[in-house]
């Protein structure tokens, strides 16, 4: 049987204020070609369809949509949620999912066998059982009651002896029920001896390690991090697929794709990345003002965050720079604080002129002297906001 498995679609997000509806919609249907190309038996989401608990309404008819058109083709759909979801508004879902063969596992229940999906192959000799493991806080799966007076330490090896006890069990009730099928688990999980993507909430999810992955199971299908990789040293073969864009500049020209896997009850599975082309490129130029403004001019099909050299170029060139659609992010670069700065005198700071105080502060942070126009500003909004008699501008 094959596989299409894809994570962290985060439908919703968007880039400094800037949506990225349409490139989602791009890449959804991109994916729901591949499906189609590779002939695939059943398409696997590992969570964080959304990127928010509520996501706007546009994010909610893009998700139906393509949950429907996979419908139309007959592709059944297995959804489980990650951190980012909210497992009730998945839920509003389901019902109609359900006559469709989109399986929604919202919600998690102590009943492991009731988290296990049966699929039957397009060409009805195989079949395959998949198990599924909603993504569960962690206040979840310790109480606070049972954590009550635990250490930190405590309280994560609690939280990995438990969902290893939900996985093993997923995989052994798999095997218990039918050997004969291809066996799958779905998990958002965060692996420890894997990397970030980048773009991830870091403070989210406890890590488990990979040893604590179930045997016997033909492919373990993850979500949560960005970044599409196996997981090394596991006893199954388990990928993170990544998300499906680069979600954020520390994701920038990182390669996003699914996993296509083939298994077959008696075989290993085969496990192939097919990149994906219809997101954006996050770009970061680094360079002084008109360098970068040279560089990224013409790349209208990517976002770019510039960082400048501050050499005292003039404030057009950066204005130039912001004004482009796709430069969504101008800063500098942090330069090492002037060691002039540890010489002038601390004393007598407050008889002195903010407005020379504001150009030795521009001259350490830009190694410029502020333009005549920067300053008469400083001037009059330092006066509009102390109410004091700032003299003009020399
Ligand atoms: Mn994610």
């Amino acid at each position: 049987m094959r596989f299409l498995h894809t994570a962290d679609w985060h439908v919703g997000r968007t880039i400094r204020h800037r949506s990225r509806l349409d490139e989602h919609r791009a890449v959804l249907d991109e994916i729901i070609d591949i499906a189609t190309r590779e002939h695939v038996d059943a398409v696997c989401v590992t969570g964080d369809v959304f990127h928010e608990r509520r996501p706007p309404l546009d994010a909610q008819e893009l998700v139906a949509e393509t949950f429907a058109e996979l419908a139309r083709r007959r592709i059944p759909v297995v959804v489980i949620p990650g951190n980012h979801d909210d497992p009730v508004l998945l839920r509003t879902l389901k019902p109609l999912g359900d006559l469709v063969q989109v399986h929604i596992m919202s919600d998690f229940s102590e009943h492991i066998a009731t988290h296990i999906i049966r699929l039957p192959g397009r060409d009805g000799r195989e079949r395959a059982l998949i198990g599924c493991l909603p993504y569960l806080h962690p206040h979840l799966v310790v109480s606070a009651a049972e954590g009550a007076g635990m250490s930190e330490a405590a309280r994560l090896s609690t939280y990995q002896a438990k969902i290893q006890d939900y996985l093993r069990a997923l995989a052994e009730t798999m095997q218990r029920q039918d050997r004969q099928a291809v066996r799958l688990i779905l998990a958002h999980l965060h692996i420890a001896e894997c990397e970030f993507g980048g773009g991830e909430w870091r403070s989210s999810v406890f890590p488990v390690n990979a040893a604590m992955l179930p045997p016997h199971t033909h492919y373990v299908a993850l979500g949560h991090l960005h970044k599409p990789q196996a997981v090394p040293g596991a006893k199954a073969q388990a990928w993170y697929a990544g998300s499906i864009l680069q979600m954020d500049f520390g994701e920038r020209e990182q390669q996003k794709s699914v996993c296509v896997l083939e298994a077959q009850a008696e075989k290993p599975a085969t496990i192939a990345p097919v990149p994906l082309s219809k997101g954006k490129w996050l770009l970061r130029r680094h360079g002084t003002a008109a360098a970068v403004l040279a560089q990224v001019a013409d790349c209208r099909d990517a976002w770019v965050e510039a960082v400048l050299q501050p050499d005292g170029s003039a404030p057009e060139l950066v204005e130039r720079l912001r004004a482009l659609p796709h430069v969504i992010a101008v800063r500098f670069a942090d330069l090492p604080f002037a060691e002039e700065r540890d010489r002038s005198p601390q004393q007598g700071l407050k008889e002195r002129p903010a407005t020379d105080l504001f150009r030795e502060y521009y001259k350490t942070k830009r190694q410029a002297d502020p333009a005549p126009e920067l300053v008469e500003l400083f001037a009059r909004l330092y006066q509009e906001v102390s109410g004091g008699s700032e003299e003009p501008p020399s």
